[in-house]
């Protein structure tokens, strides 16, 4: 057979099944079959070079020509199979552009954290400056300048994470039980008039139930003025639980003890859950306890180098996961760091 016989013989082939080709797959080995390296039509032209010169330029114009006209043809296929494509789509596959768009699931702040804003602005509305103290406190700050030396009973109150240190015990460092300590630290570098609160995490090593965690935010409040009395104590929290929870809820303000006041108060609010009657929450007080307080012992004013004949000043501490439990109505205080999202997603 000629050489243009034998390209004939392709062109007519790679026609017919050109003809056939349906999709782009097809399309694709159609290309690679016909005018790949190693299609037969490649073939043909490496084998030009061993014909004699006038057949070898003829032969080579028709193979060109040829080329020509099947490259043409697939631009033409690959266009014909795109317009059927999208004609199959705008039948099948419609896309609805008036649906809603799906939601995008944006983050909200934790049940805890909204409180503990809630309980910051209570405070700063009456005149109070937000400062903050660090969660790794020295036991001198968490216990001994607030009036609870080593070894004394009330340190069992508080049950304590101590980091290991090969050091004296003047220096050792825990994670604080309580934002107390902060009064410490704000009074030893600020003379009176004093009207701080500090809010943070605080960590007791406690078996948790209903109202009790291992780990408590805590807002502590400050006020170190001439002639403060435990009546600027109640005006403030009364003034803070009416913000914070209704004029309807029962305050209940009562004697406590701690060591770094004098007097000591605790404030309670109604439970939400039995109305006072007692349940499982309440450990069948009918109270939850939210906060202690009292006025600050004159022993540390003096130690701070305020004179107590002059300065008096009140100080509480607030648990915040207390305050929320009763302001949203949750029966246990463990759900809030269970970290599951459909408990979280109803704040
Ligand atoms: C204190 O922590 C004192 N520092 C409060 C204080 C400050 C008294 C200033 C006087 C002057 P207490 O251990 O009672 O006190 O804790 C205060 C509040 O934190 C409690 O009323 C309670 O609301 C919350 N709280 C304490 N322990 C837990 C716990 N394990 N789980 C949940 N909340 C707690």
């Amino acid at each position: 057979m000629s050489v243009k016989d034998q390209i004939e013989a392709i062109a007519s082939e790679a026609r017919d099944q050109l003809a056939g080709v349906t999709d782009a797959g097809a399309l694709e080995e159609w290309r690679i079959a016909v005018l790949g390296r190693k299609s037969p039509l490649q073939s043909v032209l490496r084998s030009l070079g061993e014909l004699p010169a006038d057949m070898r330029r003829e032969a080579g114009r028709i193979a060109n020509v040829l080329k020509q006209e099947l490259d043409g043809a697939l631009d033409v296929k690959r266009e014909e199979l795109g317009r059927q494509k999208i004609a199959e789509t705008e039948t099948s596959g419609r896309i609805d552009v008036s649906l809603p768009a799906r939601p995008i699931g944006a983050g909200r702040l934790h049940p805890i954290t909204q409180t503990q804003r809630d309980v910051v602005h209570a405070f700063v509305a009456q005149g109070f400056s937000v400062i903050e103290g660090p969660e790794v406190e020295l036991d001198y700050y968490n216990f001994e300048a607030l009036r609870i030396p080593k070894d004394h009973p009330a340190r069992e109150l508080m049950d304590t994470f101590y980091i290991d240190r090969e050091d004296d015990s003047d220096t050792k460092l825990l994670l604080r039980t309580h934002t107390s300590p902060n009064q410490i630290r704000f009074m030893e570098s600020h003379d009176p008039p004093i009207r701080v609160i500090c809010p943070g995490r605080t960590y007791r090593n406690e078996a948790t139930d209903p109202s009790h965690e291992w780990m408590i935010t805590q807002t502590e409040v400050l006020a170190v003025d001439r002639g403060l009395t435990l009546a600027h104590l109640k005006g403030t929290l009364f003034e803070f639980a009416k913000r914070l929870f209704g004029r309807e809820r029962k305050i209940r303000f009562r004697c406590d003890f701690f060591r770094f006041v004098e007097p000591g108060v605790d404030m309670a609010i109604d439970c939400f859950l039995c109305g006072g009657s007692g349940c499982r929450t309440c450990k069948q007080e009918g109270w939850i306890e939210i906060l202690g307080a009292g006025m600050v012992h004159p022993e540390i004013l003096s130690k701070m180098g305020y004179d107590p004949d002059i300065y008096t000043g009140f100080a509480a501490g607030l648990g915040v996961e207390r305050i929320a439990m009763l302001r949203y109505g949750v029966d246990d205080i463990r759900h809030f760091y269970e970290n599951d999202i459909r408990f979280l997603r109803q704040f």
